[in-house]
């Protein structure tokens, strides 16, 4: 039984695994950089370690000081939440060799998802549907004949790449030859690996992504998708569970298909299965080993914890529910909230100093924002996820209308305004849009 967690982690995914370690009875300790003190989640767990200066690198990317937290502490389990060591094989492997439970998949699973290539071979050994394309690494010199067996355009993508670092379009035979050059010198620049794989190129596409948690053990289940199309420059900005583009056969046999590739894989802990979707095919682009920004979208339809299953699985618990017992029920949609210029996306940090989040029925603000935080400017702009929950998709955003309108946060610019405008929009309300979408609205407001 693990009896005190230390969350690797700052911001609204510490608070919202902190609230999870407390439900269980399990102690927590906070880690923060010096800019981090006054966090929400520091003031919350039982104890705090400040690791560092607020340069991530020398903080919270920090292993040595990390485990040093741990040795200090007596925890005996770190929960990495997403984003800084939460895909980092090495540091699982550290941990374990400190007799320190990791909350999140193997080392060797994390490796293998890690590297793209690998990722979609495995995908496609346990009958995953991926994008048809070049069967492992391109090489200058091949990059012509396999192109030309996949059809133009093509997509040249870094393996060590994922989340949109890193990829080439080429439309024709004409671009290739300087998309597969420009694409190993960045990868190698960005990711010190070279090596591209290629795939054909999906024009307009959804992003839907399954959300699976295995034992560890052989038993897996899916909790249905999300679909996170609405992006900025590969920045999820407005998801939703469920997609609006999906049926209820659609969702169960793909979801199948997932949790059936989990078993086989005995994958261990939380993960989302990525996909593109397109004219009703599923292509897996990328499996995240982790939990997700989004996945309270998730929670809400299913009314699973999902950090409860995450710990209770790395306990050895395993799963608190089977497949059957997964219901799903209703609509949610998360909007991402940013302190950021809701026009120019310019980073706004600073003190808040009016903060006053919504409440009722159905809704949910996962923030550690509060009335006098200053945001630092060191890491990245989210300050808080707004989640909303009804029986159906409009009643859904009926409720997201009202609450965005309720939600008060000032001292600092955010991207509030932004979702009071797309909740007025007709293809929104239609659920009308694919990766595109958001991305060519923006254009057409600032060309207007
Ligand atoms: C693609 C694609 C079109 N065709 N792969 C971007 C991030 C990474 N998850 C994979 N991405 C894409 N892969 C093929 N074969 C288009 C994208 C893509 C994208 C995917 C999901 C959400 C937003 C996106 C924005 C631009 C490009």
């Amino acid at each position: 039984m693990i009896s005190k967690v230390l969350i690797a982690n700052r911001g609204e995914i510490a608070l919202r695994v902190l609230r999870a370690c407390k439900e269980l009875g399990i102690a927590t300790v906070a880690v923060h950089s010096t800019a981090d003190a006054d966090a929400m989640h520091v003031r919350l767990a039982d104890e705090s370690v400040c690791i560092g200066p607020p340069p991530s690198r020398e903080s919270y990317l920090n292993i040595h000081q990390i485990v040093a937290a741990c040795e200090i502490t007596g925890a005996d389990a770190v929960h990495p939440g997403y984003g800084f060591l939460s895909e980092n094989a090495k540091f699982a492997e550290i941990l374990d060799a400190h007799g320190i439970t990791f909350i999140g998949p193997t080392a060797e699973h994390i490796r293998i998802m890690g590297d793209k290539i690998t990722a979609k071979q495995t995908a496609q050994e346990l009958g995953i549907p991926v994008v048809p394309g070049s069967d492992g690494e391109v090489k200058p010199e091949n990059a012509l004949e396999v192109a030309r067996k996949i059809g133009f355009p093509v997509l040249i993508k870094a393996t060590a790449g994922g989340g949109g670092r890193g990829m080439k379009v080429a439309k024709s035979e004409a671009d290739l030859e300087e998309a597969v050059s420009t694409a190993r010198s960045e990868a190698l620049a960005a990711f010190g690996n070279d090596a591209v794989y290629m795939e054909k190129y999906l024009g307009k596409p959804r992003h839907i992504e399954i959300q699976v948690v295995g034992d560890g053990m052989g038993n897996a289940v899916h909790l249905g998708e999300r679909d996170c199309s609405l992006q900025r420059r590969h920045q999820k900005v407005w998801e939703e569970a469920n997609s609006p583009a999906l049926n209820v056969e659609q969702r169960m046999k793909i979801g199948q298909v997932c949790a059936d590739a989990m078993k086989k894989l005995k994958y261990r802990g939380a993960g989302t299965i990525e996909f593109l979707y397109e004219n009703g095919e599923f292509y897996f682009i990328e499996m995240n080993t982790r939990l997700q920004v989004e996945h309270p979208i998730t929670e809400a339809i299913t009314g699973i914890d999902l950090v409860h299953e995450q710990i209770r699985v790395a306990s050895g618990a395993g799963l608190s529910v089977s497949q059957e017992d997964i219901v799903f029920s209703g609509h949610a949609i998360e909007c991402r909230i940013n302190a950021e210029d809701p026009r120019t996306f310019v980073p706004s940090p600073g003190t808040i100093t009016h903060f006053h989040a919504p409440g009722g029925l159905g809704v949910r603000v996962d923030s550690g924002a509060y009335q006098g935080y200053k945001i630092p400017p060191y890491y990245d702009s989210l300050i808080g996820k707004l989640i909303v929950h009804g029986r159906t998709r409009v009643e859904c955003m009926m409720r997201l209308r009202r609450v965005l309108d309720e939600f008060v946060i000032d001292g600092i610019k955010t991207t509030l305004p932004l979702f009071q405008d797309l909740i007025g929009n007709q293809d929104i309300a239609n659920g009308d849009y694919d990766i595109h979408w958001l991305e060519n609205y923006l254009a057409s407001k600032t060309d207007a």
